[in-house]
């Protein structure tokens, strides 16, 4: 086994090398023998400078989240932070890669930090429902300044180099061989012999800042926490920097950090972090299967979701193709596309060269042959399985024959379109999520005669265009619509029963959702719906006659709600008050008041028992890919860690027989319990961390 951490020289120089693959984080086994080097060297008068490095791929992506909830082992890493701060001699820490979290912590406890060009820094603890723990929320306000940290900090997102440069979290960047550099500096420094502060003692940018501006800055990103605990934690966590002696500062930071570890929200947020990454591992698509290779995409049809799939991979720097059937479409198509880069310009998101750069990656047409230079061709045409058959012959007869041919169909059978053409194994589905260049969530599809290398050749293109993907079978609207249909199957009798669109969304969004159904329906549009259930001879008694009234949402400016005068808020409507209680008259619905836990069961719970069933049948592989789909794809809070954590934690005995119960009373199929509900049941063992045999 080689050393997690090494000691080289260059001369007067050390350099300390931490090699603990894949991504250097800060287990025991790699605190242990750096805190031992680092007091070796503190002792040791041959040595001028120390430089911190890392082997591999990243300098250090954090602490090791997997020793979270297991009891302390010491050094902690707020000892080595304490013993590398101790040392008079010029620390300089060698950023290459990401330096996250306690890999962020460890370098704000060196003197200097020189980062490689391509290299980003980050505090992302809040993404797993924490506060840094090792000091970065009392450091980074001290080189960069409370807004800019707080900014850093609430938001978890890294910053480049450049960035980082010029807030002076780094003190240099290096172009080029990066240790080198590092030991120049450190050398430079130590020649000097000016004392180096360490970071503590830099008090600049937070003596007299202007709390009141900090204040206000913090309590617009409480808004928008919507229920999350570790946002607000942060935010404490540097105004603290700025009220408390550095000291006090650090020993509240560790005490919400503490705190939070424990929590429900923390092991949710650690659960979808190792979920996401667990998604990418597909039955049968081994590290072995070489994919294929993605230079340019075509897309079929410019509509909003074909424009926002063009756009999410020219975002990722992938040229594209965009096919429509005729110009007007076609610069329709376009015109949107370059209305949404100008909002970011004029958001400063986006810098007008680089909408320029986006906008040349657009090769507009509308001949199939065109698409004959594409790797990858996605459709996004009308739901309708007689096009999408149609649109798949005329694409096989063109595209080149190592193409991948993916549909975005949100509920078709992906076997039946590929069987429309003469390759399907090269056919599979790509649900993107609206607005496509927006949404985290990609569905990818897997038929019955899906090739691997297809599969792997999606994993990999959705990585590169930032997407998050898991891999579904085919059924009616995969994993992420059939459970919505299951959180809406008893909806409209909620609403016949007594409960009004308002109440049962202000349930949803107490519980943490962005939005609730009736919101989203509207948001959404009713027709689309409408015109699905027609097609299937459905009915839905109240979103029926709202669409016979013309009331189809927000577009319309009236749906479940009202919006006035072109506003998004939705403001409850008496008329649909009145439709709602006339539907229920004349079905001899008696009204009363429904109580919040009872709306919570006849949503939520079919929809976790929809998702065993999913299971069941090998849809989805694993427990934790569903919890992947509805928290990037459905706003399902990140704090509850998706619906099948969320159900470990409210209880499947208690689920069951509320199931049942309903099941007693009203017959739907949804609310009939699955047999791996009951069994998962019976064994006492989580729902969330079920893994299929598929
Ligand atoms: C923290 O630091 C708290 C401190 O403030 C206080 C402490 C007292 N631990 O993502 P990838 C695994 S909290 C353990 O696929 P990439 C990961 O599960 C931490 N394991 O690679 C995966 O395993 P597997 C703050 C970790 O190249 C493998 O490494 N830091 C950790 O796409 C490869 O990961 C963060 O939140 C970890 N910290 O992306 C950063 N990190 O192969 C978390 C990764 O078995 N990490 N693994 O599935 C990341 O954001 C990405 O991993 C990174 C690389 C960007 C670094």
């Amino acid at each position: 086994m080689t050393e997690t951490v090494t000691i080289t020289r260059d001369g007067e120089i050390a350099i300390v090398t931490i090699d603990n693959p894949p991504v250097n984080a800060l287990g025991f086994g790699v605190r242990e023998p750096l805190q031992k080097a680092l007091e070796t060297l503190t002792g040791d008068a041959s040595v001028a400078g120390i430089v911190l490095a890392c082997a591999g791929r990243t300098f250090v992506a954090g602490a090791d989240i997997t020793e979270f909830g297991k009891p302390k082992q010491r050094p902690e890493l707020r000892d080595i932070i304490e013993t590398l701060e101790a040392i008079r001699k010029p620390t300089v820490a060698a950023i290459h890669g990401a330096a996250l979290g306690g890999g962020l912590e460890l370098a704000l406890g060196c003197h200097f930090r020189i980062a490689d060009k391509g290299a980003k820094l980050g505090l992302p603890e809040v993404k797993l429902g924490l506060v840094p723990g090792a000091g970065g929320t009392v450091r980074l306000p001290r080189l960069v300044g409370p807004s800019k940290a707080l900014k850093m900090i609430v938001s978890g997102a890294p910053v480049p180099a450049d960035v980082a440069l010029a807030s002076a979290l780094v003190d240099a960047i290096s172009e080029s061989s990066l240790l080198a550099n590092a030991v120049a500096f450190a050398r430079d420094k130590a020649a000097s012999g000016v004392a180096a502060a360490p970071v503590r003692n830099r008090g600049g940018q937070i003596i007299g800042a202007d709390l009141a501006a900090f204040d206000a800055d913090a309590a617009e990103l409480a808004r928008k926490a919507r229920g999350l605990e570790a946002p607000l934690a942060c935010a404490q966590s540097v105004r603290n920097a700025i009220t408390l002696p550095f000291d006090e500062a650090l020993a509240a930071e560790r005490e919400l950090f503490t705190k939070l570890v424990s929590g429900d929200q923390s092991r949710a947020q650690r659960h979808l972090f190792f979920a996401e990454r667990e998604a990418t591992k597909v039955p049968g698509v081994g590290k072995e299967v070489a994919p294929r290779e993605i230079r340019r995409v075509g897309v079929i049809g410019a509509g909003t979701m074909g424009g926002g799939i063009a756009m999410a991979f020219v975002n990722g720097g992938i040229p594209v193709t965009l096919l429509e059937m005729n110009r007007e479409a076609l610069d329709r198509g376009l015109a949107t596309i370059e209305k949404n880069y100008a909002i970011s310009v004029s958001r400063g998101s986006l810098s007008e060269d680089a909408k320029a750069g986006r906008m040349a990656l657009f090769a507009p047409t509308t001949d199939y042959a065109d698409l004959a230079e594409c790797d990858l061709v996605i459709e996004a045409v009308f739901e309708d399985m007689a096009v999408k058959r149609e649109v798949f012959s005329k694409l096989d007869a063109v595209a080149k024959p190592t193409a991948i041919l993916a549909t975005n169909t949100s509920y078709l059978d992906v076997n039946e379109i590929a069987a429309s053409t003469s390759r399907p194994q090269d056919v599979l589905g790509l649900h993107f999520f609206s607005p496509a260049n927006v949404m985290k969530l990609l569905e990818i599809v897997r038929g019955e005669k899906t090739a691997p290398d297809v599969l792997a050749t999606a994993l990999g293109v959705a990585k590169r265009i930032g997407k998050v993907p898991v891999v579904v079978g085919v059924c009616h609207g995969f994993v992420g619509n059939r459970m919505l249909s299951a959180r809406s199957a008893d909806a409209e009798n909620l609403l016949l029963e007594g409960a009004s669109p308002d109440e049962i969304d202000k349930v949803f969004t107490g519980f943490g959702w962005p939005m609730g159904p009736f919101q989203m329906y509207d948001l959404a549009g009713l027709d689309i719906g409408w015109r699905n259930r027609k097609a299937r001879g459905q009915l839905a008694v109240i979103a029926d006659r709202l669409c016979e009234q013309g009331r189809f949402g927000q577009k319309t400016g009236k749906g479940f709600y009202l919006y006035e005068n072109g506003s998004r808020t939705p403001v409850p409507d008496p008329e649909v008050t009145q439709l709602i209680e006339d539907s229920a008259r004349e079905r001899g619905v008696s009204r009363r008041a429904v109580p919040a836990g009872e709306i919570i069961e006849r949503t939520l719970y079919p929809m976790v028992n929809e998702g065993t069933k999913i299971l069941e049948e090998g849809i989805a592989a694993r427990a934790s890919d569903i919890d992947i789909v509805w928290t990037n794809g459905y706003g399902f809070p990140v704090g509850k860690g998706g619906p099948m954590f969320w159900a470990d934690f409210e209880g499947l005995p208690k689920i069951i027989e509320r199931l049942e119960y309903w099941h007693g009373g009203n017959g739907k199929d949804v609310f009939r319990p699955s047999a791996l509900l009951k069994r998962i049941a019976a064994e006492g063992s989580p729902l969330s961390t079920f893994v299929g045999n598929g």
